[in-house]
């Protein structure tokens, strides 16, 4: 996915009827309709478990690391950086997990409010009514420049309905909750009496404790996407779209898809830019020909208030 801020400018201008997107969520295009019936609904059971001093959590030791990587120029310069001990979330935040936090507080999440005219006057009113970005996979492209050839902005999306009004959570419940902006994920951290985990913390906590410098490989433990992005999913990691938390080996902490399946949330602004913040770790639709970014010292810059398909969280508890 290229910068957010190109996806809010060229999404003015495009604007879908949910019901084609509904068909793409319940299909995933042609490759979903042939593999769906193999893709499970829950994958690690219990999703939380009750032991330990934080359920649910895993702690990472402190350390000291070279942070980065060396793919795209955004990822650099390489510097040493340490971190102190922390816990960190073994999965990403699923739907059940997101829905008793909106069940205790009655939140309600940025994608179901509309967005103010004062505070939003580049965007056309279309796009200031509640609603997010859904990948919606097409069936043909021209050319990888135009990104609203596979991203749309869709009135009614929201956590409840990820691709639009006419999709749902029915058997989701252990799958990674989408459509989140970076108010919600601090609201319900907040509420758990947990943090969102900085650059640093989520990207050393990613490494696994492995010594080994990180490799550039498509990592096979991972959802990601194989074939051509954006047109050609051969789902040989068991996924076209979302799998729900914890269907792939864990890294060394023991910490479930870090890389892959939902984009993560960190609390750091991007170069600086208070309204951008910096998304780890890849999500399904990261393939080798578009968005290398399956590893650990990827990033990328993502609108703060802008709720997404591919992009999730998980929560840390500092010391
Ligand atoms: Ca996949
Ligand atoms: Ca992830």
């Amino acid at each position: 996915m290229a910068q957010p801020k190109i996806i809010a400018a060229v999404l003015v201008v495009t604007f879908v009827a949910a019901g084609a997107a509904a068909f793409f969520w319940t299909t995933g295009g042609r490759e979903a309709s042939r593999l769906a019936k193999a893709e499970p609904l829950r994958c690690l059971a219990p999703v939380s478990d009750s032991a330990g001093a934080h359920p649910g959590m895993v702690y990472v030791p402190g350390g000291t690391f070279e942070m980065g990587d060396t793919v795209y120029p955004e990822e650099g310069p390489l510097r040493k950086v340490s971190v102190k001990g922390f816990w960190i979330d073994r999965t990403e935040v699923t739907n059940d997990e997101f829905a008793a936090f909106v069940a205790a507080t009655g939140y309600v999440t940025a994608a179901e409010r509309d967005l103010d005219a004062a505070t939003h006057p580049e965007l056309p009113p279309e796009m200031r009514a509640a609603g997010a970005v859904v990948f919606v996979m097409p069936n043909d492209v021209d050319g990888s420049g135009n990104i609203t050839q596979w991203w749309q902005y869709i009135a009614g999306a929201n956590w409840r309905h990820p691709a639009g009004p006419q999709t749902g959570l029915e058997g989701r419940g252990d799958f990674p909750v989408v459509t989140v902006a970076a108010a919600d994920i601090a609201a319900y951290a907040a509420w758990k009496g947990r943090s969102i985990p900085s650059e640093a913390q989520w990207e050393w906590a990613a490494r696994g404790g492995a010594v080994t410098k990180p490799d550039h490989d498509q990592p096979k433990e991972a959802n990601s996407w194989q074939g051509i992005f954006p047109v050609l999913n051969a789902g040989e990691d068991g996924f076209v779209g979302l799998a729900p938390v914890g269907c792939y080996k864990p890294n060394g902490y023991g910490i479930y898809d870090m890389i892959g399946n939902v984009w993560e949330w960190t609390t750091d602004a991007y170069d600086g830019d208070a309204k951008q913040r910096v998304i780890k770790g890849g999500s399904y639709l990261c393939a080798p020909n578009y968005c290398m970014r399956y590893r650990a010292g990827a990033r990328q810059a993502q609108e703060a208030d802008l709720a997404a398909s591919h992009l999730g969280f998980r929560t840390v508890v500092n010391e």
